[in-house]
């Protein structure tokens, strides 16, 4: 073949002959009624955006789609399906902005989202599309949420939330990071008191926490959610206050005996109780004048206090102890309120230093004059706890706090329940009615779903079913009264907490899911998705997991077992890739240029998956002429029977590559499939060629079924069986043999720098002399070469090089 025909391969031709096949041979659906082992390969869903599929997504969606077409051939029966998040504040901004409906730009989006997806040749089960905006979706995010209300998992209560100005809603706690919207990074969430609907997910905290042990998840996700819902264990401890029982949360009972004051929240609902009437007016002005932290954690803030005139009773000593209100105390953690133990705690340290406040040591190891000492140590000035190591002391004191019955041992999380409600339109309807007599009544299941109308105008800043008639009035189901529904569409994230359920059963028009199908398929084998969800998505659809558990629903405790978070593509410059930088690399424009099998090559091969990486013109075009050669490769080569040699290689070559696919490393998979290709001569076997295309079939699934086909295929490479390794054709000499070639030649092309000359010799052990030959070294010095064994009688070897010879180093002489 002829230069100039490789060159015009026609990539579109064959990449739509093969999408067409597939899709009219139903190639990948999946069934439950199958002999073969599940798996489940999933991709966390995409929010279907108006400017179509980004290279993140092509990248983490051939991520997915390589592993799940490697199971397939490797006997799995996969499920791969692909669906849409497509409730969301862009869609509605957009609709705002031109005066037309949500539904509208999310519908031509996510057509166009398909139309590229089919385009990259994924290998979906389309069969199972979700579309979390369709009320048959919706519908069932509705009864999820009547199921919670029943069993006061989902309640409704005012409290202070985050507002955030841009969004014009308020927000989960998990989607403010560092006090700025997650959306909004510039801008600063407010604090609003409102009324609001939240999902009790503190019900499964400990939960949460402890099972991520049981998690083949990478660590720095479970630390984040670790740290997310922050599991403290410790003490509640009471202190006695004007005769009644005040109780304070510490995890360190052990420094008791070092309290000099207690200190608390400036928020705390019966503060007013603990002033002493002199001091009120100077409590009340001091209040006005702080800025609180409302989140634990988020303590950077100076630390301000003031004397409440009260003193507390120790538990233990029964000394007096002056009662302080302070900003740092977080009025909804633990009890409220703390103990100050300034030389053990660095916070207390500081406060007492700027108030003049006693600093009393009580664990030995630490020079408290200078800064609080937290680590553990001897027990001093602790009364009869003298002496103990603190570690041992501190159950000791707890022991003697049960029997007066002034403590107990306690856990505190961090976590805090999911705040639900958003005052925006394009979500889910919260199903409820508010009516004067009945109060707060939850639709009933026969009337769901409570659709979003199709007639609304965005005429103002405001929700537009806050001023939708026909949507606000209706009877109360319980009096048959005049009501009001609810106008608050729930958080997006309560979509996409169930989706890879639904799509187990995603025409079921009876129930949410059928619990047989859901054991057959469940848990995820593998969830593909990025790290920014760690404490968000990634939490809340395992507490909608344990909770569909509760319903005896699903069998599992887990939705998914293993995850795999992809990096980042940057554009070529390292930078985050935008329109407006001019950097912007868009998948289908790509794909037209290179073909999709060598954009999908090169987004898979240039580095580790989980690492960011640059996108690279030149990577991309180095992968288009690799898949360029493989056709030519196949065209010109004569197929009869493979050599030794390519026995081994081709044998060698599936181990590892199975290995480095099933383990996510793609890059040294492309790596080894393409030292195969490197190392195949002018004529093979079939089934080593075979063997090749399968490899290349999970890279390159167009390119590879076309040649596939060529060799007189009628089936397809796609749901052809994975080549197994043939370990008695595996012959570590030739790697050998290889690696002493390599080595022979780099050290001719080094002596060339050195002495000039156009004769290269070679000496080398008898039982080497099979490794070289004059040929192929000629080839690769550009000079002529000559290879004797040193035992070689008729040998020319002026030099007497030959007598140097060791094995694996052959001597050389150069005239
Ligand atoms: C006394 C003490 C002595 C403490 C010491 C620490 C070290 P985590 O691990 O985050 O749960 N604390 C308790 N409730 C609080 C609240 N509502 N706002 C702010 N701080 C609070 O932290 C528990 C520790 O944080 C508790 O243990 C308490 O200080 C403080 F050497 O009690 B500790
Ligand atoms: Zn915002
Ligand atoms: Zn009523």
């Amino acid at each position: 073949m002829k230069a100039s025909d490789i060159e015009n391969v026609d990539f579109k031709k064959i990449e739509k002959k093969w999408q067409k096949r597939w899709e009219k041979d139903k190639a990948f659906e999946a069934k439950e009624n199958s002999k073969k082992e599940k798996c489940y390969v999933l991709e966390q869903f995409p929010y279907p955006s108006g400017s179509g599929l980004h290279m993140g997504h092509a990248f983490i969606y051939t991520i997915g789609d390589i592993y799940a077409r490697f199971k397939r051939m490797q006997g799995f029966n996969v499920l791969y399906p692909m669906g849409f998040d497509s409730f969301g504040l862009p869609a509605e901004n957009a609709a705002i902005k031109n005066k037309s409906h949500p539904k509208k730009f999310t519908e031509d989006a996510i057509k166009n989202f398909i139309r590229h997806f089919k385009e990259f040749g994924n290998s979906y089960d389309w069969s199972r599309i979700v579309e979390t905006h369709k009320p048959d979706y919706y519908k069932w995010d509705q009864w999820i949420f009547l199921k919670m209300f029943e069993k006061g998992l989902a309640y409704r209560k005012k409290a202070p939330v985050n507002w955030c100005s841009k969004c014009r809603t308020v927000l989960a706690n998990e989607q403010v990071h560092n006090g700025k919207c997650w959306r909004h990074e510039d801008n600063n969430v407010e604090v609003r008191h409102l009324e609001q609907w939240f999902l009790k997910i503190t019900d499964y905290a400990d939960e949460l926490y402890e099972n991520l042990n049981n998690l083949d998840w990478p660590e720095e996700i479970k630390s984040m959610q670790k740290n997310w819902i922050g599991k403290s264990e410790g003490a509640e401890i009471g202190f006695e206050i004007d005769g009644e029982k005040w109780p304070i949360f510490t995890t360190r009972p052990d420094t008791l005996f070092g309290v000099t004051f207690l200190v608390v929240s400036a928020q705390h609902p019966k503060l007013m109780e603990l002033v002493a009437d002199e001091k009120k007016k100077e409590v009340e002005e001091f209040l006005k004048k702080i800025k609180s932290t409302s989140e634990k954690g988020f303590s950077q803030i100076e630390k301000e206090g003031i004397f409440t005139g009260s003193y507390a009773i120790h538990p233990l000593s029964g000394e007096k102890i002056p009662v302080w209100v302070g900003n740092f105390v977080v009025a909804d953690y633990g009890c409220g309120m703390v103990m100050g133990v300034p030389a053990h705690d660095q916070r207390d340290f500081e406060f007492a230093k700027k108030y003049g406040l006693k600093i009393k040591e009580v664990v030995k190891g630490g020079d408290v004059k200078e800064k609080a000492y937290d680590g553990s140590g001897e027990l001093t000035n602790s009364g009869d706890f003298d002496g103990l190591d603190s570690v041992e002391g501190k159950e000791h004191i707890i022991k003697a706090l049960e029997f007066k019955k002034l403590g107990r041992r306690t856990v505190n999380f961090k976590l805090r329940d999911w705040l639900i409600s958003r005052q925006r339109f394009w979500g889910t309807p919260i199903p409820i009615i508010y009516c004067d007599r009945c109060g707060i009544v939850p639709v009933s299941e026969k009337d769901l779903p409570v659709k979003l109308p199709d007639n609304i105008k965005f005429e103002s800043e405001r929700n537009p079913l806050t001023e939708n008639k026909k949507f606000i009035d209706v009877k109360c189901p319980k009096c048959k009264g005049k009501a009001r529904r609810e106008t608050d569409t729930m958080d997006t994230f309560v979509n996409s907490s169930w989706y890879y359920l639904r799509y187990l059963d995603s025409k079921n028009k009876k129930k949410i899911f059928d619990s047989k199908k859901a054991n057959y398929w469940m848990p995820i084998d593998i969830y593909i998705g990025g790290k920014e969800h760690a404490c968000m998505h990634d939490i809340y659809f395992r507490f909608y997991h344990k909770f569909f558990r509760e319903l005896g629903m699903v069998e599992g405790d887990e939705p998914a077992v293993r995850l795999f978070n992809q990096g980042f593509v940057y554009g070529s410059d390292g930078r985050k890739m935008s329109k407006s930088l001019g950097n912007e690399i868009i998948p289908g424009k790509a794909a037209k240029k290179y073909g999709v099998d060598a954009v999908r090559l090169f987004l898979v091969s240039s580095a580790s998956l989980e690492k960011d990486f640059n996108w690279s013109d030149n990577g991309a075009e180095g992968s288009m002429k690799f898949v360029r050669k493989a056709i030519d490769y196949c065209k010109n080569v004569k197929i009869g029977r493979s050599s030794k040699k390519t026995e081994h290689k081709a044998n060698k070559a599936i181990k590892e590559v199975t290995e480095d696919v099933e383990n996510f490393r793609y890059n040294f998979a492309v790596i080894k499939m393409r030292g195969l290709f490197d190392s195949l001569e002018d004529e093979i076997g079939k089934k080593d060629l075979e063997s090749f295309l399968k490899m290349f079939s999970v890279f390159c699934p167009h390119v590879a079924e076309e040649l596939w086909s060529k060799l007189g295929n009628k089936k397809l490479v796609s749901l052809s069986k994975w080549s197994e390794v043939d370990e008695k054709k595996i012959d570590e000499k030739f790697d050998k043999e290889e690696r002493a070639v390599e080595k022979t030649v780099s050290d001719i092309l080094n002596i060339l720098k050195i002495v000039k000359g156009e004769k290269v010799y070679v000496y080398v052990l008898p039982s080497e002399i099979e490794f070289y030959s004059d040929k192929e070294l000629e080839l690769r010095v550009g000079k002529s070469v000559k290879v004797f064994a040193v035992n070689d009688k008729n040998k020319y070897d002026p030099a007497n090089k030959s007598n140097k010879v060791k094995p694996g180093r052959p001597g050389i002489f150069v005239e």
